[in-house]
């Protein structure tokens, strides 16, 4: 999976595609954004025409990013790609309404750091070794040769920040740390993404914030915490879904707990869940459970079910999940 030569073929597809489509996925965070848009500044810079399509909107905390407002919601015209470049999915149902354009392309190149769940790519760069899809992205343009400009710098240290909380989550290495000095010495200010990102929120999501941790409850031992969310929330705090970004660590953060779950009532009902890990507890094998993915410490999944119910099983499934893995 991991190996020069996934550099070596994925490099040749690039260079040698002339319209290529990039593919971030639902819900876009940090890095799916980040790595979508450092790859499409370095393809410009290349000469190539790159669109970028999203499902969902950019959400407000990333409209920083240089050019998010060239990420297009709806397809502009109908054309065959030489090359769609999906990001930061292990799964290609991950790329939303835009999961068939992404198909019809005449190849197709993943660039990810999730286990890999579905063989859907001609040319696959996966490493879940990686803490951001945004640092491999950066290994490709390096082997590219590809100068780093600020805007591509800015991108892909976005991606780095977030998915790595910061450089606090486990997934930071030694590596990761070489990478973002380099971006931050080709030109990304460090200070700013952060302030962007984490220090930087609506009114409307600080609302949400309160509501959400009103409901905290964890099991009797301690060591698993949940938060639910349902749309009466999103109502009283006028937020919308994206908004709840973050709000799991602070669940995650209480002494003692290894599990942490937001679960969330979607628009059309499904409940969206986040769960998050401390130390050696795979919540990635608790998502698959319910038809999910993820990390080993970041992992989700989505219940067709009420929210009491949602609420119900997983607290069930995690305590027994957490009984036999220990
Ligand atoms: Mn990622």
């Amino acid at each position: 999976m991991r190996s020069r030569n996934s550099f070596k073929h994925a490099a040749q597809l690039l260079c040698e595609a002339e319209s290529l489509l990039i593919v971030p996925h639902l819900h876009p965070d940090g890095d799916a954004l980040g790595s979508a848009l450092g790859l499409y500044h370095a393809l410009r810079q290349m000469g190539k025409t790159a669109v970028v399509v999203s499902h969902d909107p950019v959400p407000e905390i990333y409209r920083f990013l240089p050019d998010w407002e060239k990420i297009h919601l709806e397809h502009p015209q109908q054309t065959t790609y030489d090359l769609a470049v999906v990001v930061d999915q292990s799964q290609l149902s991950r790329a939303g309404r835009h999961e068939a354009l992404a198909r019809a392309a005449r190849r197709i190149l993943q660039i990810d750091h999730h286990v890999p769940l579905e063989p859907f790519a001609d040319v696959r760069l996966v490493d879940p070794s990686a803490a951001a899809t945004a640092e491999l992205v950066y290994r490709l343009l390096r082997a590219m040769r590809m100068r780093i400009t600020p805007e591509v710098a800015t991108c892909l240290l976005t991606g780095i920040v977030t998915d790595t909380f910061s450089f606090k989550f486990p997934n930071t290495t030694p590596r990761t740390l070489r990478i973002a000095a380099a971006l931050q010495q080709a030109g990304a200010d460090l200070s700013f993404i952060s302030e962007q990102v984490f220090e930087t929120r609506s009114f409307s999501a600080v609302k949400l914030l309160g509501l959400a941790l009103a409901s905290l409850q964890r099991t009797p031992d301690g060591k698993i915490a949940w938060i639910t969310i349902p749309r009466s929330a999103f109502e009283a705090a006028q937020a919308h879904e994206e908004e709840t970004e973050g709000i799991v660590n602070f669940v995650r953060s209480v002494r003692g707990v290894e599990v942490a779950m937001m679960l969330r009532e979607s628009p059309n009902h499904k409940i969206r869940v986040s769960l998050r890990s401390r130390g050696k507890v795979n919540v990635a094998q608790l998502a698959q459970q319910f038809g999910g993915g993820g990390h080993e410490n970041a992992a989700g999944c989505t219940l067709e079910t009420s929210l009491e119910e949602a609420e119900t099983i997983l607290v069930r499934e995690a305590q027994r999940w957490m009984e036999s893995s220990t």
